[in-house]
């Protein structure tokens, strides 16, 4: 079996799909394709995501683009412990959580934490963008906790993809002065706790 994850440790995406591979124990090579140095956007990574974007997979010889992609098949390929809920509801509430990061997630929370930890990237430091980010980040936040319920997970009892999304760029906020004002919501502080125990979280870090 060969398995390439493609993208650099910097990328919260990146380390959303290397958290799955760490709790699945999976045996993998990574090319630190590096966001800051616009290596997505090089021709031989292009071929790869005509989108300029990581992560990529490939698995003896068969290529996956985009997370929400390479998360499932991940899980459905790799052996190990099963990151896709066993019922309906639960699915629905991990996929839920990943298309609200996907959609309203991500770029809210880049806006917050990109403002202090990648300015240049982002195009300059401009507070209206981060306040707005703050008031976008706390509103997905607010959403994603009501999915998780009274349960110790987004989608359940046990750790989902739903979780794994959400993760990385929660870690790039908490290093960010803004962090106590977004992560003021109901639910957030025990999920926020059992996440940053998991080995797959610690062995993660940006770099
Ligand atoms: N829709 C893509 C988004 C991935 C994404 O935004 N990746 C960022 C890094 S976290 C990236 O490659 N950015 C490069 C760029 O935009 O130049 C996915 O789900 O994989």
């Amino acid at each position: 079996m060969s398995l390439t994850l493609y993208g650099f440790d910097g990328s919260p995406y990146v380390r959303t799909v290397k958290m799955l591979l760490k709790e699945k124990n999976a045996e993998f090579d990574q090319l630190q394709i590096n966001v800051m140095k616009g290596e997505p956007h090089h021709p031989d990574h292009l071929v790869r995501h005509a989108f300029g974007k990581v992560p990529v997979i490939e698995h003896d010889g068969f290529r996956v683009i985009e997370t929400s992609a390479i998360m499932a098949y991940l899980d459905e390929v790799l052996p190990g412990v099963s990151l896709t809920p066993d019922n309906a509801r639960d699915r629905a509430r991990a996929n839920m959580a990943q298309a609200i990061y996907d959609s309203y997630g991500y770029g809210s929370m880049a806006s917050v934490f990109g403002y202090y930890l990648f300015p240049d990237f982002i195009g300059g430091q401009n507070d209206e963008s981060r306040l707005k980010g703050i008031q976008g980040s706390k509103l997905v936040l607010t959403e994603i906790m009501k999915l998780k319920g009274s349960d110790p997970y987004i989608a359940g009892k046990s750790l989902s993809v739903g979780d794994l999304y959400l993760a990385p760029a929660c870690a790039y906020l908490a290093m960010t002065p803004d962090a106590d004002e977004v992560f003021a919501v109901t639910g957030f502080e025990t999920w926020w706790a059992s996440i940053q125990s998991l080995p797959s979280f610690k062995t993660t870090p940006p770099q």
